[in-house]
């Protein structure tokens, strides 16, 4: 069907990776442009540059679908198609799209070779970007094919950049086959179809089949000056600071972060009742804009670690003195000689940011200097503490911890978040996001909070559940918290909450949760104000109104398949405002 000229199946291997980018560089294109240029490899060694189709810079959430026979089982969270009709939709649209082009073929595993909750997949696609990603973001290699051997039991994904033509792109799931088919963007999340469409709207779904969750969860290991590591998950909506929490640099002396993963956990109950997470990636697809050495010095190091992994910035601007990538808000001034993300020549003065707002990096977790030993744990790595957080500029004070599992979850499914430039939508507006998983929950999200609540009543000691805010401000429209490495003060009243000491860890109660009693949050060193401390952490109850109403008409729309339980958290609350 998709007529291409030749065949190429991937092993994974650091020689075929050159060949590779040696294609990318002098073969392919996209447009006018070279799928890879190659960038000052002394300074950031065995990096490139990918400029994207200029339509093709997000995910496109208006084109994303979950095609199902039961309509209701899908949820007014997705958009909707037939099965039968969508196959026919993408069969129209991949007849002949790869004629004249490679098609590769890529084995990989989601997981680790050792986990008994890793999984299969293979994907095609007809551009080498999407191989050498794939090759840094998952398990690539043939041995994945001995391990499917004459199965069908392997995720299925096929991908075709067909023309870029926005009106001809589709990111279409069948779960009822493990299939993935999307043609039209080569985009992050639209292309590398072991992420968001396998290891969360596809694994979701799996997930409520065998009793465990896929989740938009970064997931690390804090140290205390003692040497205890205590893990975490953390879910916020996407560039909304998870990369920043996964490689944080503490400012509290004697503090460590350990990162297990930036973007996604699979979450399973082990066999001593507690909840363990895995990361079923091996990279990081990071927004470029404000890394930095002050904000996430870690990912600075990690970019510049150079392994047989390539490195990829997709979107970033050029600094032509130095032939270095560029980005708003990395050290230093502008250069005076830059292109912009579409390869234009920027006037100095310019006020348009050079690189894409959205402009992100790729690149293997194994260079990163604070990757925990426990990354590879097959079974998984004991939380204590789960994370709900959001970008709010009103409403959600700096940190709340649920009352119980229930209330954790009943806080988790009424989030809200101002959107990002990460997916093609209107930025900055306010959108009920649950659990970050709005744009990734495979199935009715009504249907999905139940499982939530069932999964806590399966262990015998659940994780403790709060919600943070990094990102509130002022009157000024200044950011209240000074957040990257301070907010290890938060994590560490977490930390402290959630041990079996935890009960000795002053809080106080609001309607809407526990707030960290008067000087129970550690500020030593730190430089903010009495008035400023409060307005972060304060509960307001007619914000708090506002945002009930807010809430109630989003969890109205999924009718009866909303649990009580999350009703009666709600009438609670209401009640106590
Ligand atoms: P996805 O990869 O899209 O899922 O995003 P992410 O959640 O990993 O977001 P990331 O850590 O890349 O952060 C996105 C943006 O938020 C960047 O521009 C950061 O500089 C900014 N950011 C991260 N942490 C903080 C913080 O604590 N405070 C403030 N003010 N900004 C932050
Ligand atoms: C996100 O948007 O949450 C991302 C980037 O992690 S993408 O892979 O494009 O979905
Ligand atoms: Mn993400």
């Amino acid at each position: 069907m998709t007529r291409q000229a030749r065949v190429y199946w991937c092993d994974g291997s650091e020689e075929e990776a050159r060949r590779l980018m040696e294609i990318g560089e002098k073969e392919e294109r996209i447009g006018s442009q070279s799928v890879f240029y190659k960038l000052n490899q002394e300074t950031f060694p065995f990096s490139y540059l990918h400029r994207s189709h200029p339509t093709d810079v997000a995910r496109t959430e208006q084109l994303t679908f979950v095609c199902h026979p039961d309509r209701e089982m899908v949820g007014p969270n997705n958009n909707w198609m037939d099965p039968g009709e969508a196959k026919a939709k993408m069969r129209g649209l991949s007849e002949g799209c790869m004629a004249g082009r490679t098609m590769y073929v890529l084995p990989y595993l989601m997981g680790n070779h050792l986990s008994p909750y890793a999984k299969a997949c293979v994907q095609i696609t007809d551009i080498s970007y999407v191989a050498v990603s794939m090759r840094i973001m998952t398990r690539m290699g043939k041995d994945v094919l001995d391990r499917i051997g004459a199965s069908e039991n392997f995720v299925k994904g096929i991908h075709s950049v067909g023309d870029f033509d926005p009106s001809r792109r589709f990111i279409m799931h069948f779960p009822e086959e493990n299939l993935v088919w999307s043609i039209g963007s080569g985009y992050g999340g639209n292309a590398l179809l072991g992420k968001k469409c396998f290891s969360l709207r596809i694994a979701s779904l799996l997930g409520l089949k065998e009793g465990w969750l896929a989740e938009h969860m970064v997931i690390i290991g804090v140290e205390d000056p003692k040497g205890n590591v205590t893990y975490l998950v953390a879910a916020f909506p996407s560039a909304c600071g998870k990369t920043n929490l996964a490689m944080m640099e503490s400012a509290l002396p004697g503090y460590k972060i350990w990162t297990l993963g930036d973007d996604i956990a699979w979450l399973h109950v082990g066999d001593d009742g507690r909840l363990y997470a895995l990361n079923p990636e091996t990279g990081f697809f990071g927004v470029a804009p404000g890394t930095s050495m002050a904000t996430n010095p870690n990912m600075m190091r990690t970019l510049k670690a150079g392994t047989f992994y390539p490195t990829l910035y997709t979107n970033t601007a050029l600094n032509t003195d130095t032939n270095e990538p560029w980005w708003e808000g990395m050290d230093g001034s502008r250069p005076e000689n830059l292109l912009d993300w579409q390869g234009n020549i920027c006037q100095p003065d310019s006020k348009t940011p050079a690189a894409h707002p959205n402009s992100r990096f790729t690149v293997g977790i194994r260079q990163c200097p604070t990757l925990s030993p426990e990354a590879d744990n097959p079974q998984g790595v004991p939380i204590s503490a789960i994370i709900f957080g959001g970008r709010r500029s009103d409403t959600r004070p700096l940190v709340l911890q649920g009352f119980n599992w229930q209330h954790g979850v009943f806080m988790a499914a009424t989030m809200g978040s101002e959107t990002t430039a990460a997916a093609a939508l209107q930025v900055g507006v306010l959108r009920r996001d649950p659990m970050a998983m709005l744009p990734f929950c495979g199935y009715n999200m009504g249907d999905y909070f139940r499982h939530w609540l069932d999964m806590g009543k399966r262990m015998t000691r659940p994780p403790e559940i709060f919600c943070i805010n990094w990102f509130r401000k002022d009157e000024d429209g200044e950011f209240l918290w000074p957040g990257f490495g301070e907010n290890i003060r938060v994590l560490k009243w977490i930390v402290e909450r959630s041990l079996d000491s935890g009960s000795t860890i002053p809080r106080r109660e609001t309607p809407a949760g526990f707030l960290p009693g008067r000087r129970s949050l550690d500020l030593s060193g730190l430089d903010i104000s009495e008035a400023n401390l409060e307005k972060a952490l304060a509960v307001n109850p007619r914000e708090w109104k506002a945002e009930l109403s807010n809430v109630e008409i989003f969890l109205k729309k999924f009718g009866d398949r909303m649990p009580g339980e999350i009703w009666d958290e709600f009438n609670e609350l209401s009640a106590s405002l």
